[in-house]
């Protein structure tokens, strides 16, 4: 019901807006703000204390009370229904679009019958918005570029853009007077590829401090909504971060309730049921006494279960999983040794392959593997045979300097061989079998057939001297669907043929994605976790891939680039 009324307050705060009515519109935004963070339903609050327990809510004075009170008791609003004629159009589509605010949204109306972001493409597509007064032909293509984004995102980021800011948001709040614990729960804490929002848990015995601290970051635009415990702030990034305090005695179950997902949540609620017990965020009830509260740990055992990792939590088969004790060893962070996908300024990367490596070695790994992309690409010079030698020869002398130095890194030469449409490499075998692994990829021919392209991309896995396969499936997140195919067959011909395949973790990339590394590693096909990093920078996305790797299920001996150096030579020959 909050959700409700907030909405039906705002449409009318962004109508009143638009007819230039002053001060009101301000009143019913911050109810509707209010109302969203309260703890308690209107409805519960009306049914019990009537319209003077209406009138104890921030923000709400007799009038808006009676408004409250209408729309529970008849479901309607009449003042909305009223304003809502002089402007019957979907103002939460409308509004959503960069650069459109309630003036403009009443102009389209009343000159064009702009309802909706269908009509404004087609007004755009004939022109019609840049001749408009107060519009032009930059605000025309503003427009367009605000609706080109709703059309083509879904509102979620990948989580490898977001994670050094919510971190980031982490450390600040820690460092609040009062505060004892800060930690990010939700999508972002269950390595989740795209996140919607970022969930913030905190125990504090201050929680006013805390709040304010947020509404003070210079990450944050604005605050949605606040109440005693909760807060909630849009930040300038355009996504929104929540905030809940809890007390020491409550964390282990709010950070249980707050990780989510709300799947796995409400299953562990029914087993607490089925125990005689209660589970909600304050803790693990047994007769109006908590049990177990303070760490998740207890909260599963208590119920019977194994601890689940939070990147497990996603209601497949983890909860039965963790009540036979067959949950697997997930890889652990930290555990790459190297890193099989790395461009250098031989190709379309910037950087040297000596500054690759010595990023590489900063990030902690062993060993990483050059590469470029072969000939026929067209959007990068693609490297023939012949460059291929002659990289290698360079790598031979940095892995000399290196040697001598005494300094334990080793540089693979390898390359990012181009599949052709017919399912060859555009290398020949004489070079393949010079490199020290042999990685394919599907760069061109993306609208083939289902079956076409899986002929195709499992004829170059059965070629004998291939190691891996690079970002199977395609999907760029956001920008780009992956290509038709059948990824059953791909992983029967990986497995028969002892071909790894990759988990591209460039975070718009990720790919494989969780659910397909966990079919690939049951049926014992390996996995390599690679940045396909151009910048030295990239290197820091190897815990992205981890992270989906453990979605995956996957164990430490199921990756390959966890390996020595030398198991994974020989393993490739
Ligand atoms: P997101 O934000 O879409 O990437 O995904 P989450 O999982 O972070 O979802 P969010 O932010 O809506 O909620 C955070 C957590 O709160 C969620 O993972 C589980 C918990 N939660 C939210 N709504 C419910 C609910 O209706 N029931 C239960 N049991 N838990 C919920
Ligand atoms: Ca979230
Ligand atoms: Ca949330
Ligand atoms: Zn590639």
């Amino acid at each position: 019901m909050n959700e409700q009324v907030a909405k039906i307050f705002n449409e009318i705060a962004f109508i009143l807006e638009g007819l230039n009515v002053p001060f009101k519109p301000r009143a019913y935004a911050k109810a509707a703000e209010t109302i969203l963070a309260l703890d308690k339903n209107v409805e519960e609050i009306y049914r019990i204390d009537g319209l003077a327990g209406l009138k104890q809510i921030p923000n709400i004075g007799q009038n808006l009370a009676e408004h409250i009170a209408e729309y529970i008791k008849t479901d309607r609003l009449q003042e909305y229904e009223t304003l809502k004629k002089t402007l019957p159009v979907n103002i939460e589509e409308l509004s959503a679009i960069e650069g459109l605010g309630p003036k403009k949204v009443k102009i389209l109306y009343e000159k064009l019958k702009i309802k909706n972001a269908a009509d404004l493409t087609k007004a755009i597509a004939a022109h019609k918005i840049a001749k408009l007064e107060h519009f032009g032909e930059q605000s025309e293509k503003n427009i367009q570029r605000g609706l080109n984004f709703l059309s083509t995102n879904t509102g979620r980021i990948p989580l490898g853009y977001i994670l050094p800011l919510a971190r980031e948001i982490e450390q600040k709040l820690s460092r609040v007077s009062g505060v004892k614990k800060v930690i990010i729960a939700g999508s972002i804490r269950r390595w989740q590829e795209t996140i919607g929002d970022i969930d913030i848990l905190a125990i504090s015995d201050q929680p006013k401090k805390i709040m304010v601290a947020l509404a003070a970051l210079p990450e944050v635009q604005n605050i949605l909504s606040h109440g005693q415990t909760r807060s909630s702030a849009r930040l300038k990034i355009g996504l929104d971060a929540d905030l809940r305090v809890v007390a020491p005695q409550s964390f282990g179950a709010a950070l249980q309730y707050f990780t989510g997902d709300k799947n796995h949540n409400i299953k562990i609620r029914e087993i607490a049921i089925k125990k005689g017990l209660k589970l909600n965020e304050y803790g693990l009830w047994r007769k109006g006494k908590n049990i177990a509260c303070e760490t998740e740990e207890e909260i599963y055992a208590a119920l019977g279960l194994d601890y689940i990792e939070p990147e497990l939590r996603a209601d497949s088969d983890e909860i039965s999983a963790a009540q036979k004790h067959q949950l697997p060893k997930l890889i652990p962070y930290g555990s790459l040794q190297g890193d099989l996908q790395t461009q250098t300024n031989w190709s379309d990367g910037e950087y040297s392959i000596e500054a690759m490596a010595r990023a590489a070695r900063e990030a902690g790994l062993k060993y990483i593997a050059i590469t470029d992309h072969t000939k026929t690409l067209g959007i990068a010079q693609g490297l023939n045979e012949k460059q291929l030698v002659k990289q290698g020869q360079e790598i031979d002398a940095l892995n000399a300097k290196l040697k001598k130095a005494k300094i334990n890194f080793q540089i693979l030469s390898s390359a990012e061989i181009n599949i052709k449409k017919d399912g060859t490499l555009d290398i020949d075998d004489a070079a393949l079998k010079k490199l020290d692994i042999v990685s394919v990829a599907v760069h061109s021919a993306f609208r083939l057939s289902k079956d076409e392209q899986t002929k195709r991309i499992i004829r170059a896995i059965e070629h004998p001297l291939v190691n891996i396969l690079f970002h199977p499936t395609g999907r760029l997140i956001n920008r780009r669907e992956p290509y038709e195919l059948d990824l059953e067959a791909i992983i029967k011909a990986a497995a028969a043929n002892r071909v790894a395949l990759e988990l591209d973790c460039f975070p718009d990339r990720m790919d494989l994605k969780d659910t397909y590394v966990r079919q690939a590693i049951a049926q014992g096909v390996k996995i390599a976790i690679d940045t396909d990093a151009h910048h030295p920078e990239h290197f820091k996305f190897l815990e992205l891939g981890v992270g989906t790797a453990r979605r995956g299920w996957a164990t430490k001996n199921d990756v390959i680039n966890t390996w020595p150096v030398e198991k994974l030579l020989s393993w490739a020959k």
